[in-house]
């Protein structure tokens, strides 16, 4: 008895960050199997260290934004920074990528989980070797990263989508969602609140009649639109909370005859979404900055990666141009509020 009462007070102090190895941040490059427990604030940021970017997929627009920002940051400050990943956003495409990060001894593995679970064991293998795990975009299962670098506040994320929505389509009437794939952590999480928003009293006449995903494949997006369409006919608006997803079924609609007549908002890039709101397709939809996410990452990884944070409450970090970040609950350093774009400003942004 005494025993297990030892091990769970044990397990109960590891989740809350106070010991171990999975909360503690790693030590130098070079000497990966010590780990630090508590964290030297002033300890330089060792030069040379080694942080590789896992995005969700290779090919995805956003993704190569969001790495090229933190490959910049890794630059900054002396290291080698390098992306790689998988095609494919499925759940355990990006098992092997780490593995073989962990054989190449990288000194931190920036990742934007596909599926919270499928990537936790090889994370959690990286983190008793000495790697750095830090996720951003899409978290994994909160005991496989140190830090999870999100892009806004996942709440205000989710209700946000609801209230845009709300208010294209007057108030009333059925929409939809078109995600990316059915895992993704971050989606989801935003999806959960996006639910629980329409539960309000303002929202009484808006219906969400499916959750359809695109799997962040831009053909597959495009089709899970027209198919949207065709199966409710009397559909007001969707809602895609991916760049992929957004920009697809904004090309679908603008050579449609609904173009116009089927609200369409969610996150995308300016970049992509330009031609849209300039053609009345869509009239608002919202993101962060994609680089600074990514920059944010790189800092983070590399104040990890040289023990002056292990990832606890209330740590600072300084992130080069975007100045001090402090993290928060459960590991989570939040870059800023999204940007809301339409017609009258998205020709100031230009990513
Ligand atoms: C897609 C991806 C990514 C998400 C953005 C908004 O590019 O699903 O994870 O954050 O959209």
């Amino acid at each position: 008895m005494i025993h297990r009462l030892t091990a769970v007070a044990a397990a109960l102090l590891l989740l809350a960050g106070c010991g171990g190895t999975t909360k503690g941040s790693t030590a130098a490059s070079g000497d990966q199997t010590a780990v630090n427990r508590t964290a030297d604030p002033n300890a330089p940021i060792k030069e040379g260290l080694k942080i590789a970017f896992l995005p969700k997929e290779i090919d995805n627009p956003y993704e190569k934004l969001v790495d090229d920002g933190g490959i910049t940051a890794v630059k900054e400050l002396k290291g080698e920074g390098k992306e790689v990943g998988p095609s494919d956003a499925s759940a355990s495409s990006q098992v092997s990528y780490i593995n073989t990060l962990i054989q190449q001894k990288q000194d931190a593995i920036v990742i934007a989980a596909n599926d919270p679970n499928a990537v936790a064991p090889a994370l959690k293998e990286a983190m008793a070797k000495g790697i750095a795990v830090v996720t951003y975009d899409s978290d994994a299962a909160p005991d496989a990263r140190q830090i999870f670098v999100n892009q806004a506040d996942s709440e205000e994320i989710g209700r946000s989508q609801i209230r845009l929505m709300a208010k294209q389509i007057g108030g009333s009437g059925k929409i939809a969602i078109l995600s990316a794939t059915p895992n993704a952590t971050n989606q989801n999480t935003w999806i959960g609140f996006m639910k629980d928003e329409l539960t309000k009293p303002e929202y009484k006449n808006v219906e969400l009649v499916k959750v359809a995903y695109g799997d962040d494949d831009d053909q597959k997006s495009f089709q899970e639109t027209q198919a949207l369409l065709q199966s409710v006919p009397d559909l007001k608006g969707i809602i895609a909370p991916t760049t992929v997803g957004i920009s697809a079924a904004a090309r679908y609609l603008s050579s449609s005859p609904l173009k116009g007549k089927i609200a369409l908002s969610g996150l995308g890039t300016p970049n992509q979404m330009r031609q849209f709101v300039k053609d009345g397709t869509v009239t608002e939809f919202s993101l962060w900055d994609p680089s600074e996410l990514g920059y944010l990452a790189g800092h983070v990884a590399a104040a990890l990666a040289s023990g002056r944070i292990t990832g606890a409450e209330g740590e600072k970090v300084t992130a080069g141009k975007l100045g001090e970040r402090t993290i928060g609950q459960n590991g989570e350093i939040i870059l800023g509020p999204p940007t809301v774009f339409n017609a009258g400003n998205i020709d100031q942004y230009h990513f």
